[in-house]
């Protein structure tokens, strides 16, 4: 091990150090090896878009200024930028269309695993699409729902219709700079073939497709997923849960979820509990089996089901190295394709189940939603089998898992905050007017090796929290939350300002809100739609105090989902830069100008205290054109830099 690593998170510690011992390669050894890593890809120099190239430009002058087509620093940065965009969105809204087909299924085959769970949620996405609900059956409508969706996807006319569920101000800001997003496969098309050699080279032109494309994703293809999961898999509500490497039992059959989609994972969640499986495992000598999930899949299944958390994406090879996974089930996105190395010292079985994801030293079982129960049952009876294969092994599970409550909406805070007998946004509004919440932030995203592991979500989290300011967080931030006692009514009284304080203990609720996967970042825009909505705080989303932030970022998805919140006017702040830097006008363009076309910008803070207090600096800006009264209970934080 190169480097002397601490960690915020006990668990982890210990497996590193347990890693180390062992001579386990971790994510940390190999990002260790990688250094120093390529200035010019840091920089987004560089450029592979053709085989005149590849071509590389040298941010000192000294060597050539363009690529051998003639495109500039400023051309080069923007393309890579905006095929991230195009990555990223790809990944979300080919989630949601999954989503979509599973919606499909339902009405095609009844007798499927698959059933509507939430009606009232299919009729508000039902009334988005002009779908008549008034007495038709449900299936009608879900047959109709899913059919306007599936086509909506590749339309070759109109716009995505979520779109217009955003404030009729911020609408019209899109429609103004053109950027209303036309059809979700339309725009990463389209991004592809702007940035193809000899096509689109003017930067603010191309990042404008760039925007179009998030939006197609953050008002599109994951709001759709998130409202179509809510639909099937039923809308979470706050339940107790716990979170961490300690979740993981030692005389239990223990199964890992990982990846992000739900269709799978939804199911294993009922059948996990069946009783003849409960037998099959007690004739292996095991207890039971232990479900617990990694990454946004577990998220999914952790709002809804209770399932526990095993860890966040940096966790998922740790999870191996405890040696008590009998089988870890991967689907789509964040999966590192190097388990099988770790797993190979163990007697894990990775089982990799979606056509679209196959790793190399992973077994292969398709997951065909027809075939749900069926195939969920023989990976779970295979993982049984396994048990046995964990003889004469050494062990070791960190005994560190946290309480949690998971599973908040859009419409719950709503419920909560408005009180039981009138659903209104009314008293968040109110709490936010008087000055006993500063404002709103999402911290969100992944976690990272480039940086202390979870320093800078629990930094940022703390210090704004700290200073009355609410937090909803999805993503690996929130199973940071999560493990870290962030997600428990009680944190409010260790963590919160007192006027932050007030409203959680009058409602009840933690004062970080886990409202899901990086899907469901789809729910924190509705959130502040429905702010703006309720009145008095401005007539748009870039009136709100309220900013973003995804302090240990490293995936495209966040990317996108960054610049969806940037063009719906979010302040939104980042640690790593994004890989622009090499362009001083595209910098410029995103950390500031941009704010006068969307009302929200781009912020690169690797200090993670001093992103809080620039997230603070700028919820004080907005309450101050909102000639909005002084704070309650005013905490002084630095004003100036
Ligand atoms: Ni978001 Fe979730 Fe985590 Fe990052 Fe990966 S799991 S979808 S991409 S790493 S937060
Ligand atoms: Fe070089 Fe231009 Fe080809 Fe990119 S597109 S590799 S800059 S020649």
């Amino acid at each position: 091990m190169a480097r002397e690593l601490k960690f915020a998170d006990a668990a982890t510690q210990q497996m590193v150090r347990h890693a180390e011992a062992e001579q386990h390669e971790t994510v940390w050894d190999r990002y260790d090896a990688m250094q120093p890593q390529c200035g010019f890809g840091t920089l987004g120099l560089c450029c592979r878009h053709c085989s005149m190239g590849p071509c590389r430009i040298d941010p000192f002058g000294n060597g050539p200024k363009t690529g051998v087509c003639g495109a500039t620093a400023d051309t080069i940065a923007a393309r890579h930028i905006v095929r991230m965009i195009a990555a990223g969105a790809a990944a979300h809204s080919d989630h949601g269309r999954d989503v979509a087909h599973t919606l499909a299924l339902i009405v095609k085959d009844p007798k499927s695993a698959y059933s509507i769970k939430s009606e009232s949620k299919l009729r508000a996405v039902a009334a988005v699409y002009g779908v008549e609900t008034k007495d038709r059956e449900i299936m009608d409508i879900a047959a109709e729902v899913a059919k306007e969706v599936l086509t909506e996807f590749g339309q070759s006319e109109g716009t995505v219709r979520m779109v217009k569920t955003a404030p009729a101000a911020r609408y019209k800001i899109w429609e103004e700079l053109g950027i209303v997003p036309r059809a979700i496969d339309r725009e990463v098309v389209e991004t592809m073939h702007r940035t193809h050699i000899g096509v689109d080279a003017d930067y603010k032109n191309i990042i404008m497709q760039g925007m179009r494309t998030s939006l197609a994703d953050g008002w599109g293809g994951s709001m759709i997923g998130t409202e179509l999961s809510d639909v099937i898999f039923s809308l979470p509500k706050p339940l107790r849960t716990m979170a961490n490497l300690g979740v993981l039992k030692k005389d239990y059959v223990n199964v890992v979820v990982h990846g992000h989609e739900p269709t799978l994972s939804d199911v294993i969640a009922v059948i996990s509990k069946d009783k003849k499986l409960a037998e099959r495992a007690k004739k292996v000598g095991a207890k039971g089996i232990n479900l617990s999930g990694i990454c946004c899949t577990a998220n999914e299944i952790m709002m809804r089901h209770g399932i526990p958390l095993a860890g966040s994406y940096m966790q998922q090879e740790l999870a191996i190295m405890t040696g008590v996974v009998d089988m870890m089930i991967v689907d789509v996105q964040c999966i590192w394709p190097g388990l099988d190395k770790t797993a190979e010292c163990f007697h894990t079985k990775l089982v990799s189940t979606s056509p679209k994801a196959q790793m190399p030293g992973f077994e292969h079982i398709e997951f065909d939603e027809h075939r749900a129960i069926e195939t969920a049952t023989q990976l779970l009876e295979a993982a049984i089998d396994n048990f046995p294969n964990r003889d004469g092994q050494r062990t070791f599970i960190p005994d560190v898992a946290e309480r949690a409550v998971a599973g908040f909406t859009t419409e719950s805070v709503f419920q909560f905050l408005g009180g039981t007998y009138r659903s209104t946004y009314r008293p968040l509004n109110d709490a936010i007017i008087a000055g006993r919440i500063r404002g709103l932030a999402g911290v969100v995203g992944c976690s990272n090796p480039n940086v202390e592991f979870e320093e800078g979500h629990l930094t940022i989290v703390k210090e704004l929290l700290a200073n009355d300011v609410l937090v909803a967080s999805t993503g690996c931030n929130s199973i940071t939350c999560a493990k870290h006692g962030l997600m428990q009514p009680e944190a409010a009284l260790t963590y919160a300002g007192e006027g932050l304080k007030e409203v959680c203990r009058a409602v009840g609720i933690p004062p970080v809100l886990h409202m899901g996967a990086c899907l469901d970042n789809s729910r924190i825009l509705r959130v502040l739609t429905n702010v703006v909505a309720e009145g008095g705080l401005g007539e748009d989303i870039s009136d709100l105090p309220a900013a973003g932030a995804a302090p240990e970022w490293m995936s495209e998805k966040a990317v996108c989902i960054g610049f969806y919140f940037v063009a719906s006017g979010v302040y939104t702040v980042i640690g790593k830069p994004l890989p622009v830097a090499g362009s001083a006008a595209l910098n410029s363009y995103l950390t500031d100008g941009i704010e006068a076309d969307t009302g929200g910008r781009w912020e690169w803070e690797m200090d993670p205290i001093e992103a809080a207090h620039k997230m603070l600096r700028h919820i004080d800006k907005k309450r101050k054109a909102l000639k909005l009264k002084p704070m309650m209970y005013e905490q002084p934080f630095p004003q100036a830099e």
